[in-house]
């Protein structure tokens, strides 16, 4: 089976303070032209696909209504990130099993992090989150909260406050019990290979896909084989170009 997975699309309402920053349209026929050249089976994404933080999940439907109707009309798979924790058509983590025992674990990678990763950071987390929702209903609370969380989103770049050792660390610990681990969160795509307990596992990042970019990550179930996929608004104009001149 060969699988596609991409995350933190972080998919806004299209306005200035989101991050996003695709077309619909570019981005459906981009999955689409790698879904085609690659024959792959499964679209995985793996968290943070909408920013469900700093806007209701509403009114990023609103913003984005022939991207939902894509969502909805194929079987993809969709991974809870940090920033979709409210998603409820998603799931916590998605595991496959090749014909040789062999195990593939894809989740979006926040559980590395001290508030999401313990058990007293994610009670305080979550009762944060019951609180907010509570609040919610009332426009000025949410007006603040979401001033407050782009205020903190431009001061604090997010890829800059990922410390890539830590997340290695956690993928080792997943790493006990599979073959491979896919993480994403970071923004940042990379592959490591190591022999662990007398086996080669592999920790993958699928990167992001937001600020118009793409990146992903192609694998056969099978061999284990990937490739990682990066390419620029230019690139992907380019062969947009080449297809319609074909
Ligand atoms: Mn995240």
């Amino acid at each position: 089976m060969n699988i596609l997975v991409l995350s933190d699309l972080h998919i806004d309402t299209c306005d200035n303070f989101g991050t996003f920053q695709w077309n619909e349209m570019d981005l459906i026929m981009q999955i689409e032209g790698i879904r085609d050249l690659y024959s792959i089976d499964k679209v995985i994404f793996n968290g943070d696909v909408f920013e469900m933080i700093k806007y209701t999940y509403e009114d990023i439907k609103r913003a984005n209504p022939i991207l939902m109707r894509y969502f909805s009309d194929n079987d993809f798979v969709f991974i809870r990130g940090n920033h979709d924790i409210l998603n409820e058509s998603a799931v916590n983590h998605y595991d496959i099993i090749n014909s040789h025992g062999q195990s593939i674990h894809i989740e979006h990678g926040h559980n590395a992090d001290w508030l999401n990763g313990n058990r007293l950071g994610r009670a305080i987390g979550k009762f944060g989150l019951t609180l907010l929702k509570k609040l919610s209903h009332s426009k000025w609370v949410r007006d603040i909260y979401f001033k407050i969380v782009a205020l903190e989103d431009e001061i604090n770049h997010i890829p800059k406050k990922y410390n890539t050792i830590k997340y290695l660390t956690y993928a080792l610990k997943v790493l006990k019990e599979h073959d491979v681990v896919i993480l994403g969160h970071t923004h940042k795509l990379e592959a490591h290979h190591t022999y662990y307990l007398n086996k080669k596992k592999r920790y993958l990042n699928s990167g992001a896909c937001s600020l118009g970019r793409f990146q992903c990550i192609i694998m056969d179930t099978e061999t284990l084989k990937y490739e990682l996929i990066k390419e620029s608004r230019e690139a992907i104009k380019d062969m947009y170009l080449k297809r319609i001149a074909i």
